[in-house]
């Protein structure tokens, strides 16, 4: 007879499951979950993906393996007969903090999609100790703090695989380590192979985050993406990616022996994903394996590795496409200078045209430039986005190889943002439609035949209120806020950069509040809730966090203003608020400038859990006003053509914006107000206002006064409970096409061939 899984429970506590700890329950959940993974075959194909990506977002783990595997239903049962909760276990758990954002959390979702549809795929990356650091907010300031997530009991396995990684004044001996990838309703597992150094040393962290650059033996996998201001952070950098890199190629390599693999056919067995430029360097890393160990030639090197790497572009901003000096190179990794500086010598063989040379006049290494030259595919990662690459970003290279450019949306889980994030709702979506949209994400549409259904639109509209009393209740035990359920919760929540415009919904804040002082009340209160982390180097992003935490004192505190509207800034925004804070939303702010945002992810989230998008036309916006329509969306500011000619005929002045327009002059110099610099810092409060009025770079006052105007018609049509609710429905319904098994579905079909 089979054994219960209350009776494994019980068996692995050792005790009653009602007289454990809510912590020896996580604990024993955790082991008997992996120990299921274990036994778990590994998916099988001909060929087989390697995503290498500097960044996995994962979040925590418990409850998505159990939903995947089948057992969350029961485990939930099994705890609340014996007087536990769920939610509360999970609070055990600490989430790996291994990423920053989009990019990271992507890379996280398609490892669920690879191992839901049964492919053959892992993810390579690197096991951060302290990942992203923890934001704590000190005087209305962001201050950052360590972040230590592994703990005795994890998710992760130690495996006896080890490498030897030769930098040029020492070699470092690696340790991986496993994370198992089960698929939703699926027999099979994959794996995230995390790697590491046994060496690194936690202690040498001093307060805050600072630590000693230069000891890499201890600092090596210590945190994602450390400080990068100067030339140590820089170096630093390189010796993690050459890490990441040289570990992963090796793996590769090993993996292909051991089945036999002839490697002149490397690339009908493998395949690699490029995460952005941050693993550039396995390919000649790849060339450097196989002329110097496995007696390559370089002209069938290179073929070999050009057939086996695709590379994903995730950003047009300049700032973010990486160029390493090619004296930083020599310093770190010299073995790869003489590489990089043959493929650059066969793209000026054949290429007359400077800007597609892989090393510039001024002696940097063009990351991205290696990755199109010597990779067979190149996609952006949303239609808008692949257009602009195509145009303009990397026009000259579309010229040479228009063959290899695709298109592949981006797209997420719906296991973790629909089943796990919100209960109620899916559950409700398989009442009425069925389970298959788990699993096919198209069956969603379905839901469009409820759209004038009063009953349903009205369940809806419940289901709405119940996530945002629950997260009432969350902001009042972890920040001590009060807010009003019966609110509007208007919520931006992502990296803090400037074209994400946080500072423009910050001016909106300003706008309302001036409203309301003046007498112009609200029909119904506004709950403006933010949350972001910004880069610690990053001096105007801080500026606007601190600008956003002094308006959340001044509105929270101000009685004639506080009945109105309140401000919330979340503190350490991350996976695991997301999933408490989308559910909640009914205005998705999605404000970038034109051109900016590659796709954006968090705007899916939002739409698939029934709220409404204010966006710009820019990223996967695009598509997602082209599937709900004008009805269903609220659209504003310039379009992404007017944007880029701003920029190249240098057109644009704010200071002349701000001069000519009383109104956006009141709301900038409220920033420098008494009423805000009683609160805050003047230092801070007037960089941020000279950045606005002398540069705003990415054009805040360009949209504002529309963007206010249709945030205001926004939150009158909410009034409208029957129309709103339907647009909810809409949302909802049109949203599977951004499931990230429909990406993944792509990126097989077109560049992987698994
Ligand atoms: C580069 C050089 C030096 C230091 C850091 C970096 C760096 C680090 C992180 C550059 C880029 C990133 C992360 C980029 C990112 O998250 N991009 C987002 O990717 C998402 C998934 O495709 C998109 O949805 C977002 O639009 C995009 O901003």
């Amino acid at each position: 007879m089979e054994i219960s899984l209350e009776q494994i429970l019980r068996e692995k506590l050792g005790k009653e499951i009602a007289d454990a700890s809510d912590r020896e329950i996580y604990i024993a959940l955790l082991n008997i979950t992996k120990e299921k993974m274990k036994d778990m075959e590994h998916n099988y194909g001909e060929r087989k993906l390697y995503y290498i990506s500097a960044e996995f977002l994962i979040g925590k783990l418990l409850s998505n393996n159990l939903i995947n595997l089948g057992m969350f239903d029961e485990v939930k049962e099994i705890l609340q007969r014996n007087n536990h909760d769920l939610t509360s276990i999970e609070e055990i758990e600490l989430e790996p903090s291994l990423g920053n954002g989009g990019l990271g959390r992507l890379a996280a979702c398609f490892l669920d999609s690879i191992a839901t549809l049964g492919l053959n795929g892992d993810g390579v990356g690197l096991n951060y100790h302290d990942g992203l650091f923890l934001q704590k907010f000190v005087d209305n300031k962001q201050s950052e703090e360590k972040n230590p997530w592994i703990t005795e009991n994890s998710w992760l396995i130690k495996t006896d695989v080890s490498f030897e990684v030769p930098f040029r004044d020492f070699t470092l001996k690696s340790t991986m380590y496993d994370i198992d990838i089960p698929g939703y309703n699926r027999s099979k597992c994959n794996k995230l192979h995390l790697f590491d150094l046994d060496s690194v040393d936690e202690s040498i962290i001093e307060n805050g985050i600072s630590f000693n650059k230069y000891d890499i033996y201890k600092n090596l996998t210590l945190f994602l993406y450390p400080d990068d201001s100067d030339e140590a952070g820089h170096l630093l950098r390189i010796y993690q990616q050459y890490f990441m890199v040289s570990n992963g190629a090796q793996l590769i390599i090993k993996e292909a022996e051991e089945k036999g693999i002839d490697l002149h056919r490397l690339h009908e067995h493998v395949c690699v994903q490029i995460n952005d430029t941050h693993p550039t360097m396995v390919i000649p890393e790849l060339i450097r394996i196989l002329t110097e160990q496995k007696g390559f030639d370089m002209d069938s090197a290179i073929d070999v590795v050009s057939k086996t790497c695709a590379y994903t572009n995730h950003t047009i901003l300049a700032e973010a496409l990486e160029k390493w000096p090619v004296y930083y190179l020599e310093k770190v990794v010299p073995q790869l200078v003489p590489i990089i500086r043959e493929l650059d010598r066969r793209v000026r063989d054949k290429f007359s045209d400077e800007r597609v040379y892989i090393i510039d006049n001024q002696e940097r290494v063009h990351m991205a430039h290696i990755d199109i030259h010597y990779g067979y595919a190149v996609n952006g990662v949303a239609a808008l986005h692949t257009e602009i690459l195509k145009d303009s970003e990397l026009k000259p290279f579309y010229d040479i190889y228009p063959e290899k450019f695709n298109n592949k949306t981006n797209g997420i889980t719906f296991r973790r943002w629909l089943i796990h994030c919100n209960h109620e709702l899916s559950d409700y979506l398989k009442e009425l439609i069925g389970k298959e949209y788990i699993e096919n994400a198209d069956n969603l549409v379905k839901l469009m035949d409820y759209e004038n259904d009063e009953k349903v639109l009205q369940r809806l509209r419940e289901i709405k209120k119940d996530a945002k009393s629950e997260l009432k209740k969350y902001l009042k035990h972890t920040q001590n806020i009060d807010i009003d359920e019966n609110s509007i919760f208007d919520i931006q929540i992502k990296r803090l950069h400037e074209y994400k415009r946080q500072q423009m919904n910050a001016l909106y804040a300003i706008y309302k509040y001036k409203e309301i002082k003046k007498g112009n009340l609200p029909k119904r209160p506004l709950t403006m809730i933010f949350g972001a982390k910004a880069a610690p180097a990053y001096t105007i992003a801080k500026d606007i966090i601190h600008l956003i935490l002094c308006l959340q004192q001044l509105v929270n505190n101000d009685p004639d203003v506080s009945p109105y509207m309140k401000i919330v800034m979340v503190e350490n925004y991350n996976v695991t608020k997301a999933q408490k804070l989308i559910p909640a939303c009914d205005i998705s702010e999605q404000i970038s400038l034109a051109s900016k945002e590659a796709s954006g992810t968090g705007n899916m989230k939002f739409m698939l859990n029934g709220a409404v998008t204010l966006g710009t036309e820019d990223g996967a916006n695009v598509e997602i006003h082209e599937l709900v329509g004008d009805e269903n969306i609220y659209i504003f500011g310039k379009k992404s053509e007017e944007v880029i000619r701003l920029y190249e005929t240098g057109e644009y002045n704010a200071a002349a914006i701000y001069e000519n327009d009383a109104v956006i002059e009141e709301l900038v110099d409220f920033i420098i107000s008494k009423e805000l610099i009683r609160i805050g810092d003047p230092e801070n409060l007037a960089r941020l206002y000279k950045e606005i009025v002398g540069k705003d770079w990415f054009m805040a006052l360009l949209d504002i006064k529309d963007y206010i105007r249709v945030k205001e018609q926004m939150l009158l049509d909410y009034e409208d409970e029957r129309s709103w609710s339907k647009k909810m429905l809409v949302n909802i319904a049109k949203a599977g096409f951004f499931s990230s098994d429909r990406t993944i579905a792509e990126y097989n079909n077109d560049i992987w061939h698994l």
